[in-house]
């Protein structure tokens, strides 16, 4: 085999993939039934609708990973096959000379993400990204891949380390539970959808045994905590302390059976991600004690009785807006809840202070109209969320995250909310429209665009297939000198009055020239339509600007700080430099820092961290918006296949080489091979001089080319990938090798 694939590495005879290809459908004899058709680069030809009718028939034969070329394609089963997710497979794929010979899995993804990670030369830091619509199955899968490494990257199960070890991996699959509980909610698409990104780092060490992790999460949704859509719920933390409370801490909480709260639409949906226990359970393990979690509920239920203050227009401007008459008791109970003085709380709610002057020592009061009190509490509920959010990452982080000593390298696992488009879609959908844009670029630009533009440096002969770049429309929402981002800075920054219907006239004018801009004539809403790469999306122009300056009174910060709760205490410290993130003040300048920007920033810094690794790319594809199982929508799926180019992925994939070794890599992993048979290596001049085993003189040729052989196996496990059949022997099936000066 050796010498089949070194025959076809880099020498100037070597065959071309597609007669390669050719080959094999000649050795097979014909063409196997669709859905045995495990890899799309298989099918004949490759368009797309054979690549939906293969992953059709797969589907209906419960099959529901297949691979793309240099991507997996996950279809949503949207019903439980424990049998495909058990330890004993999870081992069966690490232990796998070839895992890419046993069946489409996103456990191969995970164990050649793992192998590749181990170089002979330095540890080489990865990455899985985890992308597609709303409910097609990212977070599932990111689960599944986290319970992968927990079993596979484990150290040895004896002694003191493995309980370390057992403790580590059971935490970092705690944070799991908990970060759902408070950043997922039931939306129209997914019932378990995720409001917020994450990014989590899992840390190996030399001995590639998972030794902690890093969780980064990006923009949660904290409007959901007080304004959920039509059918939609707000967080689940908050139905599952309803449900799950004991009668004991009902009391406590003030949350009796039947209760009913503004911010708790749709309580009678039954969902899985209800359950209180797992939750505090998790929690526990994390290292939140029972009491420390009584207090987080306790806060949690106080916001919910915030919900419940309603105001009654005031007849006299000069007074404060009066309470609604069952609102009294919300007051006091919120109050209670949050260990606030309620003549505070009230006040703080209903009247505005204005500080002028200097040094700001002029103090002026207003009554706030109704509207104005009801943002008020909205915002006053968002930013202890939002704290309380921010809080627990962080001491998730501070369980699960090692010694920087103790780990070389790490897994990196996107999972971000996927694209959306409702009847309503405001900043939130933009900006997580727009980070599954960057995503898309992200792969258009490492797969799509540089492996073709590095076959035309190379010199091999290639005819460039075209793909959809999603540049223009990039162009349109961050790009310089004027975009959508931009032109909603600048109204926040202008700080100036300004209507949904003028916002709406200055994108559509600044950015006329956009092919991705649209207007959409029916709408009444003032609105524009941006067309991304997974279809067109309406954005209603009112509030945006409000959103994404995010202000936050100053009165509301300091109200919080007089609350006698220890929670709310560790939130908002007195003293400044203990603060944990700066909101912008409505008070004084307008703010620099907005949502977009900060956004924006985020963004970058998440695809820095990517660019510096091997990435590696799973497709969800949601076989159908109601999430049902054994049905196939083609025009859904179809969407979907074109919104992310995946007719384009397998055409570069099949027609070009599976593998991509950098040439010093590759001369330094293999030179030894040229020592012992020089035949084998024929054509390649190392300029680099040759490192580790190949300066130790082997014991004899046989015991050194074994474990060579077996790392040839293990770290290039794409080697035949392209002629991979379940019947043909790896051995009758050369694979070019694409040596590449990368
Ligand atoms: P998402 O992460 O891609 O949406 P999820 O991972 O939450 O989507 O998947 C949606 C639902 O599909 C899950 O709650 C499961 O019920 C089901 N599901 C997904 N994958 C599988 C699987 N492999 N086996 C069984 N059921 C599955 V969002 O978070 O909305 O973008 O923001
Ligand atoms: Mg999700």
């Amino acid at each position: 085999m050796l010498q089949q694939v070194n025959g076809h590495s880099c020498g100037s005879d070597a065959q071309s993939p597609a007669s390669l290809r050719e080959d094999l459908q000649e050795f097979l004899g014909g063409e196997a039934p669709l859905h045995q058709l495990d890899d799309l680069t298989k099918v004949n030809p490759v368009t797309l609708e054979t690549v939906l009718r293969c992953l059709q028939a797969r589907y209906m034969a419960d099959l529901f990973y297949t691979n793309a070329g240099c991507t997996l394609v996950a279809l949503n089963p949207f019903k439980p096959i424990p049998q495909l997710y058990t330890p004993e497979l999870m081992r069966d794929y690490h232990a796998a000379l070839q895992p890419q010979k046993l069946k489409p899995h996103i456990f191969t993804v995970g164990e050649q993400t793992y192998r590749n990670v181990k170089s002979l030369i330095e540890p080489v830091n990865q990455s899985i990204v985890v992308s597609g619509e709303s409910g097609a199955g990212k977070t599932w899968t990111s689960r599944c891949l986290m319970k992968f490494y927990a079993v596979v990257a484990t150290s040895p199960t004896s002694g003191e380390n493995y309980k370390i070890a057992e403790r580590i991996e059971q935490r970092i699959l705690n944070s799991n539970p908990v970060m759902e509980a408070f950043g997922n909610a039931c939306t129209l698409r997914n019932n378990n959808s995720s409001r917020f990104g994450k990014f989590i780092q899992l840390q190996l060490n030399r001995a590639q045994q998972m030794t902690g992790a890093a969780v980064q999460t990006y923009l949660l949704e904290k409007t959901r905590v007080a304004c959920q859509a039509s059918s939609e719920r707000n967080f689940h933390i908050f139905y599952q302390i309803c449900k799950g409370a004991s009668e004991e801490e009902r009391l406590q909480w003030h949350l009796p059976e039947g209760a009913t709260f503004s911010w708790l639409p749709n309580p009678e949906r039954t969902l899985e991600e209800d359950c209180f226990e797992v939750t505090r359970e998790a929690m526990l393990h994390l290292g939140i004690d029972t009491p420390s979690q009584n207090n987080i509920f306790k806060v949690l239920a106080g916001l919910l009785h915030l919900g419940n203050i309603w105001f009654a227009d005031s007849e006299d401007e000069a007074q404060p807006c009066q309470l609604m008459d069952d609102a009294k008791c919300s007051v006091r109970t919120s109050a209670s809840l949050l260990q606030l003085p309620v003549d505070l709380l009230l006040e703080t709610l209903r009247i505005r202070t204005i500080r002028a002057g200097k040094q700001q020592q002029q103090v002026f009061r207003k009554p706030c109209s109704r509207a104005e009190c009801d943002t008020r509490r909205d915002c006053l509920a968002k930013l202890v969320y939002a704290r309380l959010f921010d809080w627990l990452v962080s001491v998730i982080n501070s369980s699960i995250c090692a010694d920087p000593n103790s780990w070389t390298a790490f897994i990196g696992l996107l999972d971000v909310y996927g694209f959306e488009s409702f009847p309503d879609n405001s900043l939130e959908q933009l900006c997580i429209n727009y980070a599954n844009e960057k995503l898309q670029q992200h792969f258009v630009a490492h797969y799509l665009r540089a492996q073709q533009e590095e076959y035309a440096v190379e010199g091999l002969e290639w005819s460039f297939v075209n793909y959809q770049d999603n540049q223009t429309c990039l162009n349109l929402i961050e790009g310089s000198p004027v975009s959508i981002c931009s032109l909603i800075n600048e109204e926040c920054r202008l700080n100036r009055p300004s209507s949904a219907a003028q916002l709406q006239t200055r994108i559509e004018s600044a950015l006329a020239g956009s092919p991705c801009l649209g207007h959409s004539k029916l709408s009444r809403e003032p609105s524009f339509i941006v067309v991304h790469f997974a279809g067109p999306v309406q954005y209603h122009t009112a509030g945006l600007v409000e959103k994404n300056k995010d202000p936050v009174p100053l009165e509301l910060t300091e109200l919080l700080q007089q609350s006698q709760d220890p929670l709310l205490i560790a939130l908002f410290p007195t003293n400044p430099k203990e603060k944990t993130q700066e909101e912008p003040s409505i008070q004084g300048r307008a703010p620099v820092l907005t949502v977009v920007s900060k956004f924006k920033a985020s963004l970058e810094q998440l695809l820095q961290v990517l660019h510096s690794t091997t990435p590696h790319y799973i497709r969800c594809i949601k076989p159908n918006s109601q999430s049902q199982p054994q049905t196939f929508i083609q025009e859904e799926v179809l969407s979907q296949l074109e919104a992310c180019g995946l007719v384009e992925t397998i055409h570069i994939s099949a027609a070009g080489f599976p593998i991509r070794v950098s040439h010093q890599n590759f001369v330094e992993r293999y030179a030894l091979l040229r020592r012992l048979h020089p035949r084998t290596s024929s054509g390649l001049h190392s300029p680099y001089p040759t490192k580790g085993p190949a300066e130790q003189p082997p014991h004899t040729e046989e015991a050194m080319l074994q474990p060579l052989l077996q790392d040839i196996l293990h770290t290039l496990p794409t080697l035949t990938q392209t002629a991979d059949t379940s019947d043909a022997p790896a051995e009758t099936t050369p694979v070019p090798l694409h040596c590449g000066r990368t």
